[in-house]
């Protein structure tokens, strides 16, 4: 590779850390593009020349404010809550908002700068951003999760709206969520408008969201496997989380022919060798909102296993890490390769390291990185805009269809790419690329802003 295309990656990465200490996810996200662009920046000196490197790696916006609330005991609690508007050359802001107590500007700009790569790759006109906050859902009564999304959204409303900035669902929000948050913004703007989407079917909500990131990543697994003669079919499939992503990976995978044998949480891993029930799954983390270990209490020939990541280290074909970032490392690679995985998608933004990625290319598993593999949740979102602006609401058939076709298409754009820039098979490159060359060419026409 050229000498000059790296000593301007190696420039910019530098600025980036200096200009942002001590946010390590956001740096290992901002590298792993940069180094992907040598060969554009080689073919296309005037994206060098016109600043898009230097500017696609500033956010537009950060937004940090406070989040006071109440808790059932009358104790007044205070929160941190962000919303990184990072892009907006193809599209309003568009990213989901994400509270866990390990939220905080790092996390937040990682996801965000990913999501305006995703966002491009889905063909839809979605800028990227993203937020959330360090609130820890986990044991708070619905009373105090809705008082939280109301002052949540009693800051945030006046930096959001249908053409501004869309978010939606991440971590730790889900439909519960949303509608709290929905119910806010309508109260305090009064407008009734797809200013968030992942919103029940009852008020504006898109049929297939719920499943989408799920059901998205698994038609692009398969495309992935198809294109190398392969298929779901009687595969061993490993996902990690038990969550929104998750879940609805193994039900799709489990309706085209695969068995999804093990599922975690942040405690640890069931193991279901005769195949995971996702009936119980679905009751324990969706009603009961409980722990994945409580599998057992239905099904007592299964096994749990107190260590999260220890789930790698089960034999499988495909592995879908769906769970958090940095959760499959180098060690956890290893093991998959030496059990025989033949192709490992990322349902999680980020979840393996870049060691772990690594190991999955030098060993020829076809890997789906996850700006491609799991953009279905965000492509959904779209849909779902879209028919907020039409004030219609199309068919479970309509929108499934029109997100396979989506997550066919962002699979051949990333293989393409990579082949056309010399790193056939390589779809981290391809996706990095594909997703890039879509912002910068609107950010070349749109002059430096
Ligand atoms: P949920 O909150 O529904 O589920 C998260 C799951 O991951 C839970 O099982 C949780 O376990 C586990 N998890 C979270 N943090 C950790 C951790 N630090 N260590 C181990 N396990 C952890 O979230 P989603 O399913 O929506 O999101 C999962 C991943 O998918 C995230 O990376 C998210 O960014 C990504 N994603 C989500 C999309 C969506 O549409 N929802 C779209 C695209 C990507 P526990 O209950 O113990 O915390
Ligand atoms: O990471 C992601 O793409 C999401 N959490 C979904 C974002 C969205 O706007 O639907």
């Amino acid at each position: 590779m050229s000498s000059t295309a790296r000593v301007v990656i190696t420039e910019i990465m530098n600025q980036v850390t200096n200009r942002n200490p001590n946010e390590p996810e956001f740096h290992q996200a901002v590298w792993e593009v940069l180094e992907s662009l040598e060969p554009v920046i080689e073919r296309y000196p005037k994206y060098v020349e016109a600043g898009i490197l230097e500017r696609i790696v500033e956010p537009e916006r950060q937004i940090i404010f406070r989040v006071p609330w109440v808790d059932d005991h009358g104790r007044v609690q205070v929160n941190r809550g962000f919303r990184i508007q990072f892009n907006s050359a193809i599209g309003p802001y568009k990213g989901g908002l994400r509270f866990h107590p390990s939220v905080y500007a790092g996390i937040i700009k990682f996801l965000g700068f990913e999501q305006i790569f995703k966002n491009s790759l889905t063909g839809l006109p979605i800028g990227g951003g993203k937020g959330g906050s360090d609130f820890d859902p986990k044991g708070k009564s619905d009373g105090e999760v809705m008082r939280f999304c109301q002052s949540f959204m009693t800051e945030l409303y006046r930096h959001i709206g249908a053409d501004i900035d869309v978010p939606a669902g991440d971590i730790g929000v889900g439909g519960r969520e949303i509608g709290y948050l929905y119910g806010q913004y309508k109260r305090i703007t009064g407008l009734y408008e797809g200013v968030l989407t992942g919103k029940g079917l009852a008020y504006g909500g898109s049929l297939v969201r719920t499943e989408a990131t799920g059901y998205g990543l698994v038609y692009f697994t398969e495309e992935m496997l198809s294109d190398n003669g392969e298929s779901l079919v009687g595969k061993t499939v490993v996902i990690s989380g038990s969550g929104n992503v998750a879940i609805y990976a193994a039900q799709k995978a489990q309706e085209l022919g695969a068995r999804v044998v093990a599922l975690s949480d942040s405690n640890g891993y069931i193991y279901d060798p005769e195949g995971i029930k996702l009936d119980t799954v679905k009751r324990i983390k969706e009603s009961e909102r409980s722990r994945i270990k409580n599998y057992l209490k239905d099904h007592p020939h299964a096994q749990y296993v107190d260590d999260w990541q220890g789930i790698w280290t089960i034999k499988c074909d495909v592995a879908l890490p769906c769970a958090t970032q940095n959760e499959l490392d180098e060690a956890s690679a290893k093991a998959l390769v030496t059990n025989g995985v033949i192709a490992v998608a990322e349902g999680a933004n980020m979840p393996s390291t870049p060691e772990a990625v690594k190991v999955f290319l030098d060993n020829k598993v076809l890997f789906g990185p996850a700006k491609a593999a799991n953009a279905g949740g965000v492509s959904t979102s779209a849909l779902e805009m879209s028919q907020n602006s039409l004030r219609y609401a199309w068919t479970f058939q309509e929108v499934d269809a029109k997100l396979k076709n989506i997550m066919i298409n962002i699979y051949r754009n990333a293989s393409q790419t990579a082949k056309e820039f010399g790193f056939a098979g390589n779809l981290v490159v391809g996706a990095n690329i594909a997703g890039f060359l879509k912002v910068a060419e609107a950010m070349l026409a749109q002059g430096v802003v």
